[in-house]
């Protein structure tokens, strides 16, 4: 088995909807192990380092400033290839078509949704996880 850390998110619209608890029963049930975790209001300049590279891009300001308006809930996740196992656990970017069966495609269906409030982020690849990892946890 590859075992492997992923950073997990659980994004301000997940925390104010009290999802935290069934999103951590779903990473768990998959068998992942949190190993750490702590909740916290993040900073900008936290959140421009995180999506970084996202500057520029049209939804780049609407989404920092969500990400800025709650607290998040930021968990590190190991477990046999957890970085990809996460992103499929938690579904397409898009709520709206995200498949059932998946954090985003169950729980984040409110009408007039916006795209940056699908509840949770996951890093994307080895090297993002290392990154993230040592931003959110150092
Ligand atoms: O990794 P993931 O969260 O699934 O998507 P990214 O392409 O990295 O985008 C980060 C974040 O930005 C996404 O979770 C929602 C938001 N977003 C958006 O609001 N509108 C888009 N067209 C694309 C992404
Ligand atoms: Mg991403």
């Amino acid at each position: 088995s590859t075992i492997e850390e992923t950073l997990v998110l659980i994004k301000p619209d997940g925390v104010a909807r009290s999802l935290s608890g069934e999103i951590l029963r779903r990473i768990e049930a998959k068998g992942y192990s949190i190993v750490d975790i702590r909740m916290l209001q993040a900073e900008r300049s936290l959140l421009a380092e995180h999506y970084a590279e996202h500057e520029g891009k049209p939804f780049y300001e609407p989404l920092v400033e969500f990400m800025e308006s709650g607290p998040i809930v930021a968990v590190r996740v190991a477990g046999n290839r957890v970085i990809e196992g996460f992103r499929s656990l938690a579904g397409t970017t898009d709520p709206t078509t995200a498949a059932p069966g998946t954090i985003r495609g169950d729980l984040a269906r409110d009408w007039g949704l916006k795209v940056q409030q699908n509840l949770v982020h996951g890093s994307d690849s080895p090297e993002s996880a290392e990154r993230e990892l040592q931003l959110w946890f150092s």
